[in-house]
Parts: structure tokens; sequence; C-alpha cells
């Protein structure tokens, strides 16, 4: 049973100078539930000021709470991906559409909700909304805000967050795909850093691993590469961040950036990437079940410059996707929602009859 948590404990952590150390996970979950959700499982903020403000602007993604019905539109997300490039999420936001058997309406095509931001991309598939974030983690930082208030304002249901990534391998080959267990930072901390009025802040950098263990559990023995957990490292920069050789500046041998190397894999890294730390810090302080799942473009063992042909890379880069989208079909099945989702009819009857009338119909021009 998990311990019951009341205003008065809520009083005492909510200080942040009086943070009191958890007994065990298991209160520290059931706090952060408390401070988290209301009794309905939909999103509570941590920040007393949102409601009392008289809109609130999702800047960056081109929405308000005053501007659009936020619960209307948003109010069935049960799950945020969330991917660095817009083209990554219009892609995926078409595949997850015909994994679910999402249908629009005829005549319809998928829009970008965000485009008026001109910064992040967000298609919504039914229960699932594809989001870019962008490069490096104060990109993923303010990202992670609006949804996180948007996530309030639509009062979503316990949404479920995953990042869909590239990143690159230690000791791992090329095309592997890599659940992360733990997200590190540049000095091996299981947290992310913040810089709040002038003073440090930690907050610990957790995802779920019992998600990171169902995703793994997903993986077939017919897929013809890898899926594995392991430690992420999560750098602020591409190059000398990563202890690449190929940037503009290097102050640093070979042997010492293969020792840097060796060093992480032995410590329990197999990726590096740029996003998970802050992805990992703000769900978890939001109480919202998140996962980081990546896949590997080159091993570092083995060189520092990204060169796999664009079509091996595009395959490569469905791999997170299709295993994300095992996940989300499993839940929505498991919800009874799969069916209603497949149970529209398709509205194409016969792909050879609707390739010939659309070649026909090019002809007549
Ligand atoms: C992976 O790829 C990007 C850098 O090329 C960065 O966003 C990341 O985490
Ligand atoms: N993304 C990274 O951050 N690093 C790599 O090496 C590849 C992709």
């Amino acid at each position: 049973m998990a311990p019951t948590i009341t205003d008065k404990d809520f009083k005492v952590h909510h200080d942040r100078n009086q943070v009191t150390p958890f007994k065990d996970d298991e209160e520290e979950d059931a706090y952060t539930r408390y401070v988290t959700r209301y009794s309905d499982g939909t999103v509570k903020l941590r920040n007393p000021n949102i409601e009392l403000m008289d809109q609130d602007i999702l800047y960056h993604l081109a929405l308000g709470n005053e501007s659009h019905d936020l619960k209307e539109m948003f109010g069935d997300i049960k799950f945020v991906c969330m991917g660095g490039t817009p083209k990554r999420m219009d892609n995926f936001a078409h595949f997850i559409m015909n994994e679910i058997g999402y249908k629009l309406p005829a005549g319809m095509q998928l829009q970008d909700i965000s485009a008026y931001s001109y910064r992040y991309s967000m298609y919504k598939v039914g229960p699932v909304l594809c989001v870019s974030h962008g490069m490096g983690t104060p990109s993923v930082s303010i990202l992670m805000h609006e949804m996180i208030k948007l996530m309030y304002h639509a009062k979503c249901r316990d949404p479920i967050f995953i990042r869909i990534g590239t990143c690159g391998g230690i000791g791992i080959e090329g095309g592997t795909v890599i659940i992360t267990d733990d997200a590190l930072d540049g000095q091996l901390r299981n947290s992310h850093e913040f810089t709040i009025l002038g003073e440090t802040v930690h907050r610990p950098a957790k995802l779920d691993k019992k998600l990171a263990r169902e995703l793994k559990s997903l993986a077939s023995a017919d897929d013809p590469y890898d899926t594995i957990i392991g430690k992420t490292l999560c750098t602020n920069d591409f190059y000398e961040g990563q202890g690449r050789l190929d940037g503009a500046f290097c102050e640093f041998s070979e042997n010492e950036k293969m020792a840097y190397l060796e060093k992480l894999r032995e410590h329990g890294v197999v990726n590096i990437e740029m996003e998970s730390t802050i992805f990992a810090a703000l769900t978890h302080h939001a109480g919202i079940k998140a996962a980081v799942v990546c896949v590997a473009i080159l091993n570092r063992l083995n060189g520092d410059q990204v060169n796999a042909p664009k079509e091996v890379m595009h395959e490569w880069q469905q791999r997170p996707q299709i295993l994300v989208s095992r996940y989300i079909r499993k839940v929505l099945a498991q919800n009874g929602q799969l069916k209603s989702l497949l149970g529209h009819q398709g509205s194409i009857k016969s792909p050879r009859r609707f390739t010939f009338v659309q070649q026909e119909s090019q002809a007549h021009d």
C-alpha cells in the first residue's frame, strides 16, 4: 500500500529550503503523485501562479488557454512523443496513424498545430501527440514547461512522455536501439543541474524503470538489430563535449579521447546524446512516466563523423519509432481503445484499384 501523504507533509516538502529526505522511493513517489495529480489522474502543476493568471500563453507552441479550447483539442492525449526534428515527428505522426489505425476524415490531412510558432512542430494523431524538441537541453527545457502546462490546461490523465532520438553508441554498432536506464550529466551525475535565481539546483534525472523494461520486452527476436538498456550520457555539446576530434576546436589527443570513452564504458554508459537529463528531470518533477529510446547512428569507438548513407540512416531512425508504436498499440489494446480506432472503415478498399484510379486521373490533367 502506497503511503498516504497529507497537506502537512506537502508543506514540509514544498519549502525549497527545508527539503526533507524521503524515507524511500515509494514515499517519494507517493509525495510526487500527491503534488502532481488530482484525484482523477489529471495533471496538477507544482506552480500556484498559473491558475491565478488571466490567461496562459504557451508562446513557443503558438497556443493559449484563453485563445484555444485546450481541453477539447488535447484532452484525450495519452502519449506525448518527442524527437529532435520536425521532419522526424511528421514521419512518426504518419507512421503511428497507420499503426493505430487512426483515420482522418476524407480530404483532411495532418497539420502542424504549432506552425505559427516557427519554433517547434506538433502533430496530433488521436491520443498521440508528436512534437519536435530541437537540439540540446535549453530547447527541451522550454518545450517541457509548455507541454506540461498544456497537459494541465487540457486536463490530460496520466500522460506518458517518450523521447525518440538519435545518439552515438559506445562500443555499440550503428542501428542498435538503446533504451535509457539512467540519464547522466557531463560529470556522470544522475541529475540535471539548473541555475534558478542564481542558485544551483539539482533535480534527479529519473526515468520510469518499469516502462524501460516494458519497452525492452517489446523488442522482437525477429528484429534484425539489437535493442538494449543502458546508461545514457547527456552533454551540452556535440563536439568537444562528446570528446570528438573533429570540431572547430580540439585541445585533447586521440589517446585522451579513447581513454575517456573507455571510462564511460566502464561506468555502464552505452550512448551519448544531448537531451536525456532535462527530459528525465522535468518529467520526474512533474510525476510523468517517461522513457528515452534512441538509435545509435555510429559507434564512437570507431570514429566521430556521421557518415552512414541516407537510406540507412532513414531506416535506423524508424527503429525507435517501431518499438514505441508497439508499446502504444499494446496500451491502447489493453484499454480497449485500439479496436475503436481500428473500427473505422478504411477509405481505400483496394490499393491496386486506388493506384489505377489515381494514375488515370493524373493522365487527364
Ligand atoms: C542527438 O542528435 C543531435 C545532435 O546531432 C542531438 O539533438 C542529439 O541528442
Ligand atoms: N547525437 C549525438 O548527440 N551524438 C552523436 O554522436 C550522434 C547523435
